[in-house]
């Protein structure tokens, strides 16, 4: 036997924050959920797989863009005429109740229902499979999903397809379950979905995220795809494809003794030409022991500078396949030394002012945009912002001390 286990394509992703990116790049960048989920149906025809199994979140939005659902019609169609069975469970963002599908999806696809269902599919050589999940009536499936999957059936293989996560015992809205109680329905493989990190949470029998095919922000950096599983010996093995057309990575650069804004730049070029892409990658770069004057540092900061050397040296860029979405001098990390203020005032207010639901409510809807919702899940980023704070306001009273003198 041998089947695909993908997830989380988030077809038609928005990619929004990024229109700064030269205008055929962007439209890679727009084309990508759609390039990395081809690669996925291209690999099922070129493996011959007995089926595919897509654990949710195949559309990034709810309510599907018609782009998306004719690119899927016509993959699954792919697929049907090589006789290729595809089952699709959703997820929380395309759970059903908010489902707008204008087409019937080809007789290959079993779309599995808002209750724990059962597919059996009799193989080629005569094997059969049973495969069990659900799609999510609505956006959260609070309840843990486990007591309405059955035991391992009378079929040769089992397969269980979850999207959700690992119980935490507190606002659980992701069809929370336990590895434990996963194990304890004997199946040969669970398909998870959910979690974009790819993930082994068992490893025989299996139990893992497929991770999403394309990363679509700086938090999901790295290699994406989706996994080719194979019966040996009664057992079943996956193994990693990648399929994302555009990478997302973080790097840092040490450019100690730099002092100005052009020699800054001068290590920037020799950067890119040391370290190319193999696939395009956007990156976030982080510089250490930078030391500029406050004003150029303001500049950096603001991103004025970036703009300016993405606009200058487009060639060295595109040589090197990395386009820069963010340049960030890293925080030295001594504590802020304030004589004029009172250190036990500030660390109280920086206590009570840089909280996450402070946050929130400074940037209201703000947060609620998909790029910026992904800013937001980091638990960190309060930290940070308090850091910068302290940073910025340490150079606001060397500077006042500078005047002075
Ligand atoms: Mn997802």
């Amino acid at each position: 036997m041998k089947f695909i286990h993908a997830a989380d394509l988030h077809l038609d992703s928005p990619f929004l924050g990024l229109t700064g990116l030269p205008s055929n790049l962007l439209a890679s960048v727009r084309q990508s959920t759609f390039t990395a989920a081809t690669q996925v149906f291209d690999q099922a025809l070129a493996q011959q797989v007995d089926f595919v199994v897509l654990a949710g979140d195949l559309f990034d939005r709810a309510e599907q863009s018609v782009t998306a659902q004719a690119y899927l019609f016509q993959q699954f169609d792919r697929l049907n005429q090589a006789q290729i069975p595809v089952i699709v469970s959703f997820g929380n963002h395309d759970y059903l109740a908010d489902q707008h599908q204008t087409v019937a999806y080809p007789a290959n696809v079993t779309v599995l229902g808002s209750t724990v269902t059962t597919k059996t599919l009799t193989l080629r050589d005569g094997e059969t499979v049973a495969i069990s999940g659900f799609s999510y009536p609505q956006r959260w499936v609070p309840t843990d999903p486990l007591p309405d999957f059955p035991v391992h059936a009378a079929t040769d293989w089992h397969i269980g397809m979850l999207h959700g996560a690992v119980a935490t015992g507190s606002d659980d809205h992701y069809a929370p379950f336990t590895v434990a109680d996963l194990l304890s329905k004997r199946y040969d493989y669970w398909a998870l979905g959910h979690i974009h990190h790819r993930q082994v949470l068992n490893q025989q029998p299996p139990i893992l995220y497929a991770g999403n095919t394309q990363g679509r922000a700086i938090n999901e950096t790295g290699e994406k795809g989706a996994y080719l599983v194979t019966s040996d010996h009664g057992q079943l093995h996956p193994q990693f494809f990648d399929t994302a057309a555009i990478l997302w990575a973080t790097a840092t650069l040490d450019v100690q003794g730099t002092t100005s804004l052009t020699a800054l730049g001068t290590q920037l070029t020799a950067w890119l030409a040391a370290q190319p892409a193999e696939t395009p990658t956007l990156t976030a770069l982080t510089v250490t022991h930078l030391a500029l004057a406050p004003g150029d540092l303001a500049s950096l900061r603001q991103g004025e500078w970036l703009q300016l050397y993405l606009r200058t040296h487009a060639r060295q860029l595109k040589a090197a396949q990395r386009y820069l979405v963010a340049l960030t001098p890293a925080i030295p990390a001594q504590p802020l030394a304030a004589p004029q203020l009172d250190q036990q005032y500030w660390d109280q207010g920086a206590d009570t002012v840089f909280t996450p639901e402070n946050l929130q409510t400074t940037f209201g809807k703000l947060a609620q945009e998909p790029a910026l919702a992904a800013w937001f899940a980091n638990q960190n980023r309060p930290a940070e912002l308090q850091q910068q704070a302290e940073q910025m306001l340490a150079e606001l009273m060397g500077e006042e001390d500078h005047d002075a003198s």
